[in-house]
């Protein structure tokens, strides 16, 4: 909006509370106290805002009072999306802990690095994913008390562990534990970054609660507020572990009174069946399922024609594929593309100003705008200065904003390497036209997208390198029509050995959408600087220059 010496602003901005999470959400919630807030579709149990609230403080003062959790310890949340996800969440943050939310789809060895490194206290857990938790906790060496939760009725839970239907429906007669203070750490998701493996992001309550208003004020009129019999749905996909489900398809949501209809994982059939058996306002997904609305023959247009809009995050979304969900859903639709980082709560930018401007043919294929209190500039990769480019001119693109993380965990040298001069390096390569409209066009940092998750590259080397057979490896992401990307590796071998048994190897360790899809490749020498920096986009250009070829 506001351009000057080029750095971005929004010509809006808005006043940040000092408030915890719960503090502030619940307070805003508040009115809608009967209505569903979470239900499951294929179960059908859910719970009202008035639920939620009663549980979140059940469970905070359990914790507290019952379970010996102190102040700022750290909750491991292993949990595919339930309707007591958010449950378990607020209650752990209104009894200021800290939550760690991991990736369901992780293997026990996955889990078991990211208990190691966040120091986790305790575990929350489903049935469905107890025996993961339970041998990432046997890998620890350490047993950690487990919470589960039931999500049928006729499951018995496992020996040992604390029944979360008790924990958060005991009342126990002692005050409430004293709310966070809004600096305080929140939650702990884990993001490798611009390189290297993947690490806790420090986030606080005042970090979160910015972005929840930083979003409010450029998309509150794309959601109707609940009121009366009136109220808005939308089916969560997206997995609330990671932070665009977090903050976004969880968290916003209740500022509005939504009914959030949560999806365990994505599966064609029950997706679609959603869309059949409840009038669907609008969705959140990632370019993937943009793919999967527009291209799949049992998505009926009539199916999306409730909607308002949809929002595509987490990875890029070319303008063709916009146009041609928009063909397919209705000229009414809003197609709206957000960007953003696990680092920045996450919200950076979002297209939501396309509605009122009249630039829409312009803003094709942009991440849109800068949100409120947000600045953003674009600078030439290396340049130490970090001097601002103008508008046309490719750069990386540098973030800073109440929406920025305090650091990485542990780690302050990957937070040193992270921040230049107060701004965050996004590792994004970036530019921006003559309307403020940004556009993202590239990745400068290592990282691997794909269908909108992290892989980092430095974690599929590392496992690689562990094989007897390998003396190097390096690993880049390469082009995929479904998942955006998907990974690719360079080996250079100690003595011969087949490249099924390098997939079964790693296919054992890591969850399914890391393994290596893109192809192996055996190398007599791995390209590296003179630091001994792997040099992974000279791979990448070869590459595309032979599919070319
Ligand atoms: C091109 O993916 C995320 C957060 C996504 C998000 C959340 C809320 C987007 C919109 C929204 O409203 O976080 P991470 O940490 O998993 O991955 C961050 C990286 C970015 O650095 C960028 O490379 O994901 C990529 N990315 C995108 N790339 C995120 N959004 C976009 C986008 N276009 N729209």
């Amino acid at each position: 909006d506001i351009i000057s010496n080029g750095i971005l602003k929004n010509s809006q901005t808005v006043e940040i509370p000092r408030l915890s999470i719960p503090e502030f959400v619940f307070s805003r919630s508040e009115q809608f106290s009967d209505l569903v807030e979470y239900e499951c579709p294929i179960t059908k149990r859910s719970y009202t805002y008035g639920q939620v609230r009663k549980r979140s403080k059940n469970i905070s003062k359990m914790l507290r009072k019952k379970l010996g959790l102190d102040r700022r310890d750290t909750v491991l949340v292993l949990l595919q999306n339930i309707p007591e996800f958010p449950i378990a969440v607020m209650g752990c943050l209104e009894a200021d802990l800290i939550v760690s939310t991991a990736n369901c789809m992780y293997t026990p060895e996955e889990i078991a690095r990211q208990l190691r490194d966040s120091q986790a206290k305790l575990i929350i857990t489903s049935y469905e994913l107890y025996s993961t938790a339970q041998k990432a906790s046997e890998k620890l060496g350490r047993k950690l008390p487990i919470i589960c939760i039931k999500t049928l009725q006729d499951q018995s839970l496992p020996r040992d562990t604390i029944d979360f239907e008790e924990i958060s429906t005991t009342v126990l007669d002692v005050p409430d534990v004293e709310p966070p203070n809004p600096d305080d750490v929140a939650i702990l998701p884990y993001s490798s970054g611009t390189t290297g493996l993947a690490k806790g992001v420090r986030l606080s309550h005042y970090n979160i609660v910015s972005n929840l208003l930083q979003v409010y004020t450029v998309a509150n009129d794309l959601i109707g507020t609940a009121s009366g019999n009136y109220q808005e749905t939308t089916p969560t996909v997206l997995p609330f572990f990671h932070i665009y489900g977090f903050t976004i398809t969880t968290l916003l949501m209740m500022l509005k009174g939504v009914r959030a209809l949560t999806l365990p994982r994505f599966q064609p059939d029950t997706y679609i069946q959603t869309f059949k058996d409840y009038k669907i306002n609008f969705v959140y997904v990632a370019p993937p399922l943009i793919l999967f609305l527009t291209m799949h023959p049992e998505v009926k247009s009539e199916y999306l024609r409730h909607l308002t809009f949809a929002i595509s995050g987490a990875a890029p979304l070319g303008s063709l594929d916009e146009q041609r969900f928009i063909e397919k859903a209705g000229q009414n639709v809003l197609m709206i593309q957000a960007y953003g980082l696990t680092e920045t709560s996450p919200v950076v930018a979002s297209n939501t100003r396309t509605i009122r401007t009249k630039f829409l043919e312009e803003s094709k294929g942009s991440i849109g705008h800068v949100l409120p209190n947000t600045e953003v500039k674009i600078v030439k990769p290396g340049d130490t200065t970090d001097t601002p480019l103008g508008p046309m001119e490719s750069g990386e693109l540098l973030v800073k904003g109440p929406q920025v993380m305090q650091g990485y965990h542990n780690n302050p040298k990957a937070t040193e390497e992270i921040f230049s001069n107060g701004w965050l390096r996004t590792g994004d390569l970036a530019h921006y036209n003559e309307h403020g409209f940004l556009y993202i066009t590239d990745r400068v940092k290592e990282l691997i997208k794909v269908k909108g998750f992290q892989v980092p590259p430095a974690e599929l080397e590392e496992l690689l390198r562990d094989h007897p057979s390998i003396a190097d490896a390096a690993v880049i992401g390469i082009p995929d029509p479904v998942s955006g990307e998907v990974p690719r590796a360079y080996i250079k071998l100690k003595e011969p050995v087949e490249p099924e048994d390098i997939d079964r190897f790693i296919n054992d360790k890591v969850a399914k959408y890391k393994r290596l899809d893109g192809g192996i490749e055996f190398v007599k020498e791995i390209p590296k600087n003179a630091a001994g920096k792997i040099l992974r986009r000279e791979l990448k250009q070869r590459y595309l220059q032979e599919q070319n070829a």
